[in-house]
């Protein structure tokens, strides 16, 4: 067995090893920094990490790449007046015109004409440490993040149905273990490799495998039965499969009697959507269907996990919840290798969502408008609960506000300009602000914007704790030294703080940031007050909730109830807890599996939510009679700001394109590789077709990581759900037409 390699002393032999994680998505693969001379690492294999066991995507083998000087920013840059350029100056001139700025907004027009923007690609200490400065330092309500863009809806149905919102209940590698996955809208083969690994453990294991996505990708491949609806169609889909489930009374009566609520008005919402009503709605032939339910019910245990697709829609909330149902009437939820979870995106999804950058959140996954939830992190910060701001617009909302109601922007970890809906309307908010300052590691299309940029250290030249999608809080090291001329986002806030007038409370050390946490989050669902630094460095990470103290196995689901009849398989530490010696109380051990007892609800029973379908906020019509949806290729990440820089992904995926049926292109006169525009109601994007019978007929896919010409997001639809605020990216209606001519 492998040790967890640990920094060890340069010198003789090998270069020391410094065991860190990916600074891109929410597998937060594990992986070793060796350094390879001054200013330099190269990474090599962490097999001992349980959730990758080794294997790294290109995105992650590539990542030190962009450490170096030439291909980020190394200073501060402000905005000339007399030139209109951004121009060098030094970091004592910066951080004086941001403090000038966001003090002259405040004066002219109030404490919430300062917004904030945060990134759920920011550890835990950052995501922290940026909510408390924009209700302590600034006092301003307007702060959101990029994960509304993200997880937004499954982290509202989670709440709703379980009481508590964490990714995936259960360790990834159960995933291998159940008897039936239905995947939904995920096509992890690209978005998340490592993990595809899993999948074929689980056919080969015998387990069934259903993918739902109206492309046929690289996931879908992998799949036993592949079903691909019109997009937008989830809701109706998971709603069918629950009619045939009661109609073949196939519910599991004992666990909806002992587990749930709510079940009497979730049957009749499903009762109303007849089979045959369901394939017209998703164009999924009614056998399919059938086949899916019966896959589903046969296995002994089962699960259901959604990504984006069926997410980032106008009813995502809903959507999710629909699928949760399924599990809840099948009694597929709480137990053993079957329940619901959401596969999180970003490399801190899961602890962004959970320490304050979010409109309507305090640290610990508490809420805002809980006046003890106030008293609690109001008495850690040394303030009074009063002089907390209330909840604040959600990201879509905020963006809109900005050169309205909100004048000045502080931003951290975003891209809005590629990466929000209806994106060329953002670009003009953007412009119409008196003041946006931005921190990054390049000069992202939104820094280039800025009135100042700070350039800020990378993953791999700082400390900080992210949690994975399981929920696992993991520690990046920091392996080398940054450039001159870059700081830590955390040294932004304090210095920003002190010329704001508050001269404590924003400390640079990362490990301090984390004490501080552990104590707001203390009692809240998203509890780490048991976590340390010393314990992620000697456990494979610990999944939350952790409160400090004694384990007293009465939690939701202990680990160790959690874990029985689940043994490990051998290939490596389930993070099982460390029990170090001379202490004696027993850490708790942290929360690998949740709801095996209860659900986090106030009765312990799960919630059925009552759903019924809606069509998307825009469906084909004469004028635009195609769908366009969204998402993802394997070398590319997010708005690209990082990735494009790296030769070799680029390389792999040097621009967008527009992936069209064969028949669609051939009613259109399209030929393979002609630029085609996609208009829509907002605007329009041009790109070279990719012509595949691997999409449905009556629907067009672009990845969306580019500005431009070819920038996705020129087109998509900003519809929001009405629960979660998430922007319908996944279905808007355009016109397909040849470019030229
Ligand atoms: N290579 C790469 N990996 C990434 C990222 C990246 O940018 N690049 N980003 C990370 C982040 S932040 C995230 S959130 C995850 C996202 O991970 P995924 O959710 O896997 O990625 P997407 O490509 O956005 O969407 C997944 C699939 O949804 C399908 N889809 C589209 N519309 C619908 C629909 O209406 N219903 C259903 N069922 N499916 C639909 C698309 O065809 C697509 O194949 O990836 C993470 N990993
Ligand atoms: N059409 C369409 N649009 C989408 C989606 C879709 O599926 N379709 N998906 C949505 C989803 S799920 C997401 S998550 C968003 C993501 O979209 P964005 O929010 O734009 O995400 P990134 O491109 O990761 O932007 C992160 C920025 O922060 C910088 N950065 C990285 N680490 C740090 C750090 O530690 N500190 C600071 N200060 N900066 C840092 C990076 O260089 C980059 O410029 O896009 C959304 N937009
Ligand atoms: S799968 Fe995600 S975490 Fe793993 S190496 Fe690739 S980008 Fe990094
Ligand atoms: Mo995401």
């Amino acid at each position: 067995m492998h040790s967890a390699p640990t920094a060890a002393a340069p010198g003789e032999g090998t270069p020391a090893v410094t065991p860190t994680h990916c600074p891109y998505c929410a597998l937060q693969c594990g992986m070793g920094l060796r350094a390879r001379g001054a200013g330099s690492v190269e990474v090599v294999e962490r097999p001992e990490f349980p959730v990758n066991r080794g294997a790294l995507c290109g995105k992650g083998r590539t990542a030190p790449e962009l450490l170096s000087p030439g291909r980020r920013l190394t200073g501060p840059l402000v905005r000339d007046a007399a030139s209109g350029a951004l121009v060098p100056a030094s970091w004592e001139q910066a951080l004086d015109r941001i403090a000038e700025g966001l003090r002259r907004t405040r004066r002219e027009h109030g404490a919430d004409a300062v917004g904030v923007f945060g990134g759920g690609g920011l550890t835990n200490e950052k995501a922290y440490a940026l909510g408390k400065f924009a209700r302590v330092v600034l006092g301003t309500s307007q702060i959101d993040y990029n994960g509304r863009f993200c997880m937004s809806s499954a982290a509202a149905a989670h709440q709703r149905a379980f009481g508590l919102d964490r990714g995936l209940p259960f360790p990834l590698a159960d995933v291998s273990r159940t008897g039936c996955l239905i995947l939904v809208g995920s096509n992890l083969a690209e978005t998340m490799p490592p993990a595809l690994r899993y999948l074929t453990e689980l056919r080969e294991n015998g387990g069934k495998l259903i993918v739902v996505d109206p492309r046929r990708t690289r996931t879908a491949q992998a799949a036993d039965l592949h079903l691909a609806p019109r997009p937008g169609t989830d809701l109706a889909l998971a709603l069918g499969l629950l009619h045939l489930v009661v109609a073949e009374g196939r519910t599991d009566e004992e666990f909806i009697r002992a587990r749930t609520r709510g079940w009497a008005e979730a049957r009749a919402g499903a009762m109303a959507h007849w089979p045959e009503y369901v394939e017209r709605i998703t164009g999924v032939p009614l056998p399919r269907l059938r086949e899916a339910a019966e896959l589903f019910c046969e296995a002994e245990s089962a699960m259901v996990l959604t990504a984006r697709g069926p997410e980032q829609q106008a009813k995502g909330t809903d959507t999710v919840g629909a699928w949760i149902n399924l599990c809840l009437a099948t009694g597929r939820a709480g137990r053993p290798l079957s329940g619901y979870g959401c596969l999180t995106g970003q490399g801190n999804g899961q602890g962004g969502r959970e320490h304050g950058q979010k409109a309507d959140q305090l640290p610990g996954y508490r809420k805002l408008t809980d006046p003890a939830a106030r008293e609690h992190v109001a008495r850690v910060w040394g303030v009074a609960p009063e002089s907390l701001p209330g909840p604040g617009r959600s990201a879509y909302e905020l963006l809109e506000a900005l050169g309205g109601d909100i004048r000045s922007l502080l931003l951290m970890g975003s891209n809005p300009v590629v990466s929000a809906p209806r994106a060329g309307h953002i670009e003009e908010r953007l412009r119409a602000l008196d003041f946006l300052a931005v921190a990054d590691v390049v000069l992202s299309e939104t820094a280039a914007l800025a009135d100042v940029v700070l350039p800020v250290t990378q993953w791999a030249e700082e400390t900080g704790t992210v949690t994975n999608l399981e929920g696992r809080v993991l520690l990046r090291r920091r392996a080398l030294d940054p450039p001159e001329g870059v700081r830590s986002d955390l040294y932004v806030l304090s210095a920003l703080a002190e010329r704001l007038g508050v001269e404590k409370g924003f400390p640079t050390d990362p490990e301090e940031v984390f004490g501080e946490l552990r104590r707001a989050s203390a009692g809240g669902p998203a509890d780490y007050s048991g976590i340390s630094y010393r314990r992620l460095i000697e456990e494979q990470g610990v999944h939350w909730p952790c409160p400090e103290g004694e384990d007293t196995g009465d939690g939701e689901g202990g680990a160790d109830r959690g874990d029985a009849g689940v043994g490990s398989d051998g290939t490596g530490s389930e993070g099982r807890p460390g029990r170090p010696s001379g202490r004696d109380a027993r850490p708790h051990p942290g929360t690998p599996r949740l709801f095996l007892d209860r659900f986090a609800t106030e009765d312990g029973r799960a919630r059925f939510v009552p759903v019924s379908h809606r069509p998307s906020a825009e469906e084909p019509d004469e004028e635009y009679p195609v769908f366009l949806t969204t998402g993802r290729v394997l070398a590319q990440y997010q708005s690209g700001a990082q990735t494009r820089r790296v030769d070799e992904l680029n390389a792999a995926a040097p621009g967008s394109f527009v992936q069209l049926h064969p028949r669609l292109a051939a009613r259109l006169g399209i030929a393979e590789g002609e630029e085609v525009a996609v208009v829509s109601r907002r605007g329009r994007a041009v790109a070279p077709a990719r012509v595949s019978a691997d999409i449905r007929q009556d629907t067009v896919f672009m990845p969306f990581h580019w500005p431009g010409a070819g920038r996705a997001n020129s087109v998509t639809n900003p519809a929001l759900d009405p629960t979660s605020r998430m922007p319908e990216f996944k279905v808007c209606a355009v016109r397909v037409e040849r470019a030229t001519g």
